[in-house]
Order: C-alpha cells, then sequence, then structure tokens
C-alpha cells in the first residue's frame, strides 16, 4: 500500500513538474517552441567572452529587450565564457538548429556564409563611421538576412573595434618584423591569406588555446582588440602589441534558422528590433572597456608600437584583394561606392 501511495505521488509531482515549464533542454535546443500564450519560451544564447564583455553585455541587453517586446513569452538565457563550446561549434549547432541564438565573431562565420568574409578584408575601412555606416546600412542587412541561405539568420552586428598584432618575439615595427613569426589566426581562409600575405606563418587555432600555445612558445603571437587581448590576459605572455590595427571586423548576433521559422512575423520584428537597439548598449560597454584595457596593459608595462608607414602593408595584402576579391565584387563595390 504504502508503495502504491508513493508511485501515486511521484506520478502526481512528475505531471505538475511536466505542465510547469515549458523552457529549453540541458541539450540546448529548446524543446518546447509551441507553448501556449501563457507559457514562456526559454532560449540559449552562446558567447565565448566572459560575463561582462561588451559582447555579452549587448546581448543581455538584447535579451532584456526580447522579453520585454513579447510581454515575457520569450525569454533568453546568456551562456558566456564558451560554456556551450567554440565558435566553430557553436556556429554548427546554430545550423542544426541545436543552438537558439549566439554571438560569433564573423571571421570564423566566413567558412559558412559567402558574403561576410568582405567585412573582414584588410584596411578596408578609413573610420568608424563608415564602418558602422556599411554595417548599419543596406550592405550590413543584405549580409545579416543571408544567412538564411546557411540555416542562420543574422541578427545585427556589434563592435570588435580593430585588430592587431601582438608577439611576445619582438616588437612588430613594419613587414621586416612580422616575416617569419607564427601568427594564430581565427579558423577561416580568408584570415590565414592575410597573415601569410604580410609574411607571417599563419596557425589558426580556436581563442582559448592561444594564452598556452604563446606561453610554451607554439605560436610567437597573435593578433585582436584591445580588449580581448586583455580579458584573455594574452597580455600576459605577449609583451608586444603593434598600432594601428589592420582590420575591423564584426561580432555578429546570430540566430538558428529553425527558431526564426518557429516565430510569427510580428516576433520576428520583436527580435530584430530588440537586436538593433541593444546596438548602443554594445557600443558604450566596448568604448569604455577599449580605454580600460589599453590602460592596463600600459600599466603592466608592454610595448604598444607604431607602424609608421602602412602602406608596405597595405599593398602586399592587395593579394588577398586579388585572390578573394572576385567573390565579394558586387558587395565591394557597393562599399566603395558608398564612401
Ligand atoms: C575576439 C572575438 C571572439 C573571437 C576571438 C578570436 O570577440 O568572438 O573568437 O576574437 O580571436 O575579438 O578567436
Amino acid at each position: 500500500m504504502k508503495k502504491l501511495c508513493f508511485s501515486f505521488i511521484l506520478l502526481i509531482v512528475l505531471v505538475l513538474v511536466a505542465c510547469g515549464s515549458n523552457s529549453s533542454g540541458g541539450n540546448g535546443n529548446s524543446n518546447n517552441k509551441e507553448g501556449s500564450s501563457r507559457d514562456s519560451i526559454t532560449l540559449k544564447l552562446a558567447d565565448i567572452q566572459p560575463d561582462g564583455f561588451p559582447t555579452v553585455v549587448g546581448a543581455e541587453e538584447f535579451a532584456k529587450l526580447v522579453e520585454e517586446k513579447t510581454d515575457g513569452r520569450y525569454k533568453i538565457d546568456v551562456y558566456a565564457g564558451g560554456q556551450l563550446g567554440d565558435e566553430k561549434s557553436i556556429i554548427e549547432e546554430l545550423q542544426l538548429g541545436s543552438m537558439d541564438l549566439a554571438r560569433v565573431n564573423g571571421v570564423p562565420l566566413t567558412e559558412f556564409n559567402d558574403k561576410i568574409g568582405v567585412l573582414n578584408l584588410p584596411f578596408l575601412f578609413e573610420t568608424q563611421e563608415e564602418k558602422w555606416d556599411v554595417w548599419t546600412g543596406e550592405v550590413g542587412e543584405e549580409i545579416l538576412e543571408s544567412f538564411l541561405d546557411n540555416n542562420m539568420i543574422g541578427l545585427a552586428f556589434y563592435d570588435n573595434g580593430e585588430r592587431f598584432f601582438y608577439s611576445n618575439k619582438k616588437a612588430i615595427k613594419g613587414l621586416d618584423e612580422i616575416k617569419g613569426q607564427k601568427i594564430r589566426v581565427q579558423e577561416s581562409e580568408l584570415a590565414i591569406d592575410i597573415v601569410e600575405a604580410l609574411g607571417a606563418s599563419a596557425t589558426p587555432m580556436a581563442y582559448d588555446e592561444v594564452y598556452s600555445a604563446i606561453q610554451t612558445g607554439v605560436i610567437d603571437g597573435a593578433e585582436n582588440n584591445f580588449p580581448s587581448f586583455y580579458t584573455s590576459g594574452h597580455y600576459e605572455v605577449a609583451n608586444y602589441a603593434t598600432l594601428p590595427g589592420y582590420q575591423s571586423v564584426p561580432e555578429v548576433l546570430v540566430g538558428s534558422k529553425e527558431l526564426w521559422d518557429s516565430l510569427s512575423d510580428e516576433d520576428k520584428q520583436h527580435f530584430k528590433d530588440a537586436a538593433m537597439e541593444s546596438i548602443d548598449t554594445q557600443r558604450e560597454a566596448w568604448d569604455e572597456l577599449v580605454i580600460e584595457s589599453q590602460e592596463e596593459i600600459e600599466a603592466n608595462g608592454n610595448e604598444i608600437v607604431e607602424i609608421d608607414d602602412i602602406e608596405p602593408l597595405r599593398e602586399a595584402v592587395q593579394s588577398v584583394y586579388e585572390k578573394h576579391g572576385e567573390v565579394y565584387k558586387d558587395l565591394l563595390d557597393k562599399i566603395l561606392e558608398e564612401n
């Protein structure tokens, strides 16, 4: 009798638990996307950058706005610090629909989408303003929407500043010093070609492997912006940094096509608006961390050198424009027309 009673209580508890929750499962997938209007659907958003990093701040603002705009029908949990895997696997999961949303960098995305690479071409923009005009203009919109062809949806671009080289071997003051250095790049053919065109030997690897690779001498250096150079701790193992940057790539807020297709037109608009509105918050956090991280790096005693004459570097990467320019021709023409 006791046993029967226990089973009955257990059954009731299980039924209650099943009715009360309509959030996504532990595998990163939202299992119950068709909840009744009373219930809320909880989505997962992945970011490899740590808590407090500007992209995470932006993603949290996006999550807040989505919840507000949909009257709590959609909630988004942001998983920072690479808890849900590295960028390449996050992108693959988005394509499969086993990840709902993510903030990933534009460079690894070039391997999955044939338009975004145009924004990663070296020395493309002269000013921040030009860059943002393109990102938030017609070209930017065309690129974001093109992700639907890759089983994803692009929602907005976030700032990633300028990527510059750093090394623990020697200060890079021009092509002579880049030559022969082993530089880590992100996992993309375009990234490899740029660094090789400058005379270095490119070593693609995931972000979280870079610190120990520099420390143990597997590579001489890498390239990134001040906030990443600082928060990753790479500045502790790579003493020399070189300005100016050579590339301004976007961070991208992306979703799975599966999620996108499950949204009503009205909710699609809410997600899109929330993404666009979160840009200001991300950019503010970005600008603050650029200043703070540069100060901290200088205070640590790192040597930051300036390349006086950038022209030879621009000339060196012409081969990249020749090799990849054809694929991006239409978009590149539009960008050059706009500027
Ligand atoms: C940082 C991006 C991050 C990239 C990382 C990298 O925020 O998403 O994965 O660079 O170099 O700037 O891998």
